[in-house]
């Protein structure tokens, strides 16, 4: 049974994610367009996270706040934030890919509670809450079960526009494609972590990822059986943006090699 927090959350990216699919089918027109489709999508954008906005600070006006596009503002209460990615796979939607989603999470004293990835294009409504199981459109979802390395694939994003995470990326690269199945970049991290959560992937690390990018799908992991942890112990996923997810039989050999630093 979905908490009162859970469906403003659910309602709220369902309404945003109305909004993207009407753009989403104007941006296919525009590939053509010498102006291109940027600032289209930045309007897009920025029209998701309004809608998202106004619905959550109307039902929960004394939460803080921090998404892609307006960037952090306090509450009242100290201890509750909304931690929002309107369209999580931006360059995706600005190429007419049909794989971006809708990340909302709720954060309670520094811990994901509740989360949201709506993968709207699909429509795939990813779910959980912490304590009570994660959910693909109502059916609950599990980790993928396999053991083996060499028979697992793994999601990841690699750095483009001179990003400083390109050569440790690299060297990830180098050492997993020989000992894996394939290594997968599909560049949206909220749906990366949400198709670790229903075994899809069985694995996902990137590099200086955004909390927004990752914070619901954190969730969704580890209450679908997973692990997930940060690239270096010392630090925190969401303030690092260093994370590694993947099932438990995978977790510790596969983190292994992202955390080998010669
Ligand atoms: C994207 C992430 C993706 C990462 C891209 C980009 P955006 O988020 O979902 O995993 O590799 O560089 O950060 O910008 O589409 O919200």
């Amino acid at each position: 049974m979905a908490s009162a927090n859970l469906n403003i959350m659910i309602k709220a990216a369902r309404k945003a994610g109305r909004s993207l699919v009407k753009d989403f089918r104007e941006v296919e027109n525009l590939q053509v367009s010498v102006k291109g489709a940027g600032d289209f999508v930045s309007r897009a954008d920025r029209e998701a996270e309004r809608i998202i906005k106004e619905e959550l600070r109307t039902a929960r006006p004394n939460y803080g706040w921090i998404g892609e596009e307006t960037g952090e503002e306090a509450g009242e209460d100290p201890t509750r934030r909304w931690i929002v990615d309107p369209l999580d796979g931006t360059t995706n939607f600005l190429h007419g890919l049909p794989h971006w989603a809708v990340s909302i999470a709720l954060e309670h004293k520094g811990e994901i509670v509740a989360a949201v990835v709506f993968d709207a294009a699909k429509d795939e409504m990813f779910t959980a809450e912490r304590g009570d199981g994660a959910f693909l459109n109502d059916r609950r979802i599990r980790v993928s079960g396999r053991r083996q390395m060499i028979e697992s694939i793994f999601a990841t994003g690699v750095p483009f526009g001179g990003r400083g995470t390109l050569p440790a990326t690299i060297r990830d690269l180098s050492r997993l494609m020989p000992v894996t199945a394939g290594v997968r970049r599909w560049g949206a991290a909220a749906l990366d972590l949400a198709y670790v959560a229903c075994g899809r992937f069985d694995g996902y690390w990137e590099r200086g990822i955004n909390s927004w990018d990752v914070a619901a799908g954190i969730l969704l992991v580890k209450e679908a059986g997973g692990f997930v942890e940060p690239i270096r112990s010392e630090e925190s996923v969401i303030e690092s943006g260093n994370i590694i997810a993947a099932n438990a039989q995978l977790f510790e050999g596969f983190a292994e090699i992202i955390r080998s630093r010669d």
